[in-house]
């Protein structure tokens, strides 16, 4: 069931945050590139601004491929959407993004640096073309805008594009 098909004044499903390899290292790692703010602080904005919108929020990180695929399968029917940060699996993930096709939900893809103005190994994404749309280079209030934009949409507010 998503978002869209509960019944009138259910609980929508959960949105799920997902990170992908060393965006647990956020707050220290390349500061210049990605800022100072940690995961854990993201995490909380994000929740907070899901819980605002009527929607909870669960959240994990790993630096293993494998385990990240696992919890894209086990979110079938228990997610009304999903933001993912993959990081450098973006470029790299065949078996990502077929991953992100299961739960069948609307996914949101989001990078805190502006990947097109980088190497050009970061060009490339295999998550953009599943996704509903990618939020690039806007600081880790990327985290917030995805939430934003993917409450509206699942609530029949926002853009269908
Ligand atoms: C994060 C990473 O870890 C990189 O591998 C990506 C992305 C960019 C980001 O900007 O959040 O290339």
């Amino acid at each position: 069931m998503t978002a869209d098909s509960a019944a009138p004044g259910a609980e929508p499903l959960p949105i799920l945050l997902l990170n992908g390899p060393n965006l647990n290292t956020l707050g220290v790692r390349q500061p210049h590139v990605y800022g100072s703010t940690t995961l854990t602080q993201i995490v909380e904005s994000a929740e907070r601004r899901a819980a605002e919108r009527g929607f909870g929020l669960r959240s994990a990180q790993t630096n293993h491929e494998g385990q990240l695929i696992d919890w894209i399968h086990e979110a079938r029917g228990q997610v009304s959407g999903i933001i993912i940060n993959p990081g450098g699996w973006t470029h790299t993930s065949v078996a990502l993004a077929d991953a992100l096709l299961v739960p069948e939900v609307p996914i949101v893809e989001v990078h805190i640096s502006n990947v097109a103005k980088r190497e050009s190994f970061r060009h490339h994404s295999y998550v953009s073309p599943i996704a509903v749309g990618t939020i690039t280079g806007l600081g880790v209030a990327g985290y917030d805008y995805a939430v934003q934009f993917l409450t509206e949409h699942l609530s029949g507010q926002g853009s269908r594009a």
